[in-house]
């Protein structure tokens, strides 16, 4: 039987030359293939000297850094599922992944070890181990005990490699289990069209805890063997010191509108860049033509999504088509249907539907969820209202679901509005998502106090802090005597997102 794992399909592509580079950190200091596969091999040891049996689940809450991704390779190699998390989580947040997940191992930063070890220990998590952003910590101490682990588990396709939570519109995270073939078709089918070389150098600033930065971003390196400068987080200034050795970027818009508001952006530092690839969030067209304007390059935009991970792309040669996120890849199936699920002709604006090896098979623990987002004959419903033309070019017009995306981090309104009803003296609270020049858009909130108590901006802020993610946090609040309600009682949303529009932008809405 081939062995669908995907550390076996990494490892095939391993450059022949052991000292090849991996990974190269902001000082220059590099990490080789070879070292990779040797060190995620001991750590691979480490979990099965833990009993960290295969199909298991270990929970990683850490900084980036190159061991942290060989976490993540050793994972699969055991066969162990990998499940990581977003450093800006609370311990509160962090709770419900341990309770949802139950991993036999935590792995978190040592500053919030003494708040997360008697969380764990509530969970039943067997162990809790530290890792930091220099990839020090009580992992690797365990880890330089062990013996390296060559073996790299027998794994179907079918057999799940991660699961990565993505919040809903409940306000309750779910688990997407990614499967091992879901992971490799799509990074196959990515390598192809984006038409990764050898000599191409990945210059790598995003989060490691997303499906961008790891499935897309770390993914493709390895599959093409080449080295990532791996950089702890996006920094303009950190960013055009490295672009000369660079050849392919990966960003969120808000990298885009950055780079383009720095005066030391030019062309010269291009000299080596053949591909700027955008994604998480809508590219706008001005931060499109700008940036083509300034470098001569236009960004490459495709769309994704956590349970599908790239689902459509820009081509590589041809028009890259501003407000555009391109055709379906390889294998994939995309259709746009209408409220009653049938399938509309070209140009109309209608919910996308998609099918194909890259679509998870599930959340976590929740069968019937699964069941109501997937349709008869097999499409997963994205909730994003689309447009697709006669030759298959799909556009992002819309949201059916409730959701506001930050900088490219995906924050949902149900969880934020019952953050804030907890808060005393509230009655009721909306939240929304106002255009912002640089996150894109910025989580808002607009609340009614009970009769009687008057609260200001402050201290609804302040209520918020202990228990939601910096990102998460609203940029504004607005205190209100009343929301606005159609005839039904539902709260009107698009009254308040127009009411508020220009609060970021001092623009007039359009
Ligand atoms: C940071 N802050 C944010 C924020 N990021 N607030 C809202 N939205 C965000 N995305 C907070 C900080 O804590 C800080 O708070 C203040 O905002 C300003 O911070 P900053 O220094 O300007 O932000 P920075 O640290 O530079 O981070 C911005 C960013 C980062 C854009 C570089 O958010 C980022 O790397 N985003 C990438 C997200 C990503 O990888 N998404 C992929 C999801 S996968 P204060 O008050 O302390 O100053 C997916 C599928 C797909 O969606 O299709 O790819
Ligand atoms: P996540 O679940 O965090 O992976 O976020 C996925 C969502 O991000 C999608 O459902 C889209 O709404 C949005 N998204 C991703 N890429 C794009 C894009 N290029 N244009 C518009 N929206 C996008």
């Amino acid at each position: 039987m081939k062995n669908a794992n995907l550390y076996a399909l990494f490892q095939k592509n391993f450059p022949q030359d052991e000292t090849a580079a991996c990974f190269i950190s902001d000082e220059g200091a590099c990490l080789s293939y070879s070292d990779v596969d040797r060190e995620s091999g001991r750590l691979a040891g480490m979990l099965r000297k833990l009993n960290i049996a295969k199909d298991s689940r270990i929970v990683m809450q850490v900084e980036k850094s190159p061991v942290a991704v060989m976490v993540y390779l050793a994972c699969l190699r055991a066969g162990v599922v990998f499940i990581p998390l977003n450093t800006a989580y609370t311990s509160r947040e962090v709770r419900y992944f341990l309770e949802n997940a139950a991993p036999d191992l935590l792995v978190c930063m040592p500053s919030s070890y003494d708040d997360l070890v008697p969380v764990a220990r509530e969970c039943g998590v067997a162990h809790v181990l530290t890792l930091d952003a220099m990839g020090q910590g009580s992992l690797m101490d365990q880890a330089e005990r062990c013996e390296v682990d060559p073996e790299v588990a027998i794994m179907g396709p079918d057999e799940t490699a991660a699961i990565l939570y993505t919040s809903g519109t409940t306000g309750l995270s779910k688990g997407a289990m990614l499967t091992h073939e879901n992971l490799s078709s799509n990074a196959l089918a990515l390598h192809d069209i984006w038409g990764w070389v050898p000599g191409d150098v990945l210059l790598h600033v995003l989060p490691i805890f997303h499906a961008h930065g790891l499935f897309v971003g770390v993914h493709l390196a390895l599959l093409n063997g080449s080295p990532m400068i791996f950089l702890p987080k996006f920094d303009v200034e950190r960013v055009l010191h490295h672009l000369p050795q660079a050849t392919v970027l990966m960003g969120v818009p808000t990298f885009y509108s950055r780079l383009v508001d720095s005066s030391d952006f030019s062309r010269d530092c291009c000299e080596n860049m053949r591909l700027f690839i955008s994604g998480s969030a809508p590219l706008r067209p001005e931060t499109f033509r700008a940036f083509e304007a300034r470098t001569g390059m236009p960004i490459l935009e495709r769309y994704g999504m956590t349970e599908a991970i790239m689902i459509t792309s820009n081509p590589l040669n041809g028009d890259r088509v501003a407000g555009t996120v391109g055709y379906a890849l390889p294998g994939v199936s995309v259709r746009v249907v209408g409220n009653d699920g049938v399938v509309l002709p070209a140009g109309s604006v209608g919910e996308l539907e998609i099918k194909g090896p890259n679509i998870f098979k599930g959340y976590w623990r929740m069968p019937e969820k699964t069941r109501e987002e997937f349709t008869a004959d097999g499409f997963f419903k994205t909730g994003d209202l689309s447009i697709e033309t006669e030759d298959g070019r799909v556009s992002i017009v819309g949201r059916n679901k409730d959701l506001v995306i930050s900088g490219g981090y995906n924050v949902y309104p149900k969880e934020i509005e019952q953050q804030i009803d907890q808060i005393e003296g509230v009655s009721e609270a909306a939240v929304i998502g106002l255009p912002h020049p640089d996150f894109g858009e910025a989580v808002t909130a607009v609340v009614v106090c009970e009769r009687d108590h008057a609260i200001s901006e402050e201290a609804i802020l302040n209520g918020l802090k202990q228990g939601l993610a910096k990102f998460k946090q609203p940029k504004r609040v607005f205190i209100v005597a009343e929301l606005p309600r159609n005839a039904m009682g539902k709260i009107q949303k698009n009254i308040l997102r127009d009411r508020y529009a220009t609060t970021f932008t001092g623009r007039e809405a359009s």
